[in-house]
């Protein structure tokens, strides 16, 4: 019998291809680049699998025009990048990375939130520049951290593990909004207290963004949330660039309505809007959430095990749908 034809669409670890080219027909992107949605859609015929990555867009147009693909594998947790109703539809599986990168994420949450309530980068484009030259009482005064209210929108894995830094670290006031309220233990373990979202926007010295990314939260904080927000408050964005209203942000750091800004995800990004870059009180990193070499090669791991899993008749570790059988030819 033939072996399955599958696509690696991004460039994986080594032993991940190992495992997959023993057993399926590998077609493998090795380039830096992304594929296009042509390039992709042409390497696709005829594959059954398809390992993906955050940036790889599945859409319901290119998998009417791939109707042998029974398996989209994404390596990341978020899976706003592929049209799961459309895949369900079809009885096409999709599967994710949950779990192994949740601690790592979290680890990048709070270095953004300490780096940008210490003034970290400001600092040290100062005195790369040459501009430290003596000492003042509020030398780059930040805002403090331990102690302080830490909010979180969006109380998912990411969220709690955001929560236990804040309570068990630093001492923090946990407060988060989310879809649904997490159990009464939950809850009590980690010290934090449920709140409407205008209220968390309210209260929170430091908002942190953990939230999934879809239309219903497409710019969930805009200027009227903003608007809510302390002056003296930070914003961290570890979710989806697209969270956020960026101009709206822009205004609000300019005019000192909230006091800085740490952002690791972009809506445009690798493009960044030029006018974040000119801020002086925001922190930007290239969404690093996962990015250690442990979690990066779980991640891809564990998206091979799916594909081997649902190509060879298992079971998908971590599905995202459940599709619907597909129909016989
Ligand atoms: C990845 C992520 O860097 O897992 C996610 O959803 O955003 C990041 O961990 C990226 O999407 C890689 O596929």
């Amino acid at each position: 019998m033939d072996a399955l034809k599958v696509l690696v669409a991004r460039r994986a670890p080594t032993a991940v291809l190992e495992r997959l080219s023993a057993r399926f027909d590998v077609d493998y992107h090795d380039g830096e680049a992304p594929l296009t949605a042509d390039e992709l859609r042409a390497r696709l015929q005829g594959r059954v699998g398809v390992y993906i990555t955050g940036t790889e867009r599945i859409t319901a147009e290119l998998l009417d025009a791939c109707p042998d693909l029974r398996v989209v594998s994404t390596m990341s947790v978020g899976y706003n990048h592929i049209d799961v109703p459309a895949c369900t539809a079809r009885g096409v599986l999709v599967t994710n990375t949950p779990d192994v990168l949740t601690e790592t994420t979290a680890d990048l949450g709070f270095a953004l939130l300490m780096a940008t309530a210490r003034r970290m980068s400001e600092g040290e484009r100062l005195l790369r520049d040459g501009g430290w030259k003596s000492w003042s009482w509020d030398f780059l005064a930040g805002s403090e951290v331990h102690g302080t209210t830490l909010g979180i929108l969006g109380m998912g894995r990411i969220g709690q593990a955001l929560a236990r830094r804040g309570r068990f670290g630093f001492n923090m006031n946990i407060a988060y909004h989310n879809r649904s309220r997490l159990p009464a233990d939950v809850e009590a373990e980690l010290g934090a207290r449920y709140l409407s979202k205008e209220d968390l926007l309210k209260q929170a010295d430091h908002l942190v963004l953990v939230l999934p990314y879809s239309a219903a939260s497409h710019h969930a904080v805009g200027g009227p949330e903003l608007a809510l927000m302390k002056p003296t408050a930070t914003l961290i964005n570890i979710a989806r660039g697209g969270i956020v209203d960026e101009d709206a942000l822009a205004a609000a750091l300019r005019d000192k309505r909230i006091a800085a800004a740490g952002l690791d995800v972009f809506e445009g990004e690798p493009k960044v809007k030029p006018v974040l870059l000119t801020l002086p009180n925001i922190v930007l990193t290239p969404h690093i959430g996962s990015a250690t070499m442990p979690t990066r090669l779980a991640m891809a791991g564990l998206a091979a095990d799916n594909l081997l899993a649902a190509l060879t008749g298992g079971v998908a570790p971590t599905p995202v749908n459940v599709p619907v059988q597909r129909q016989a030819a």
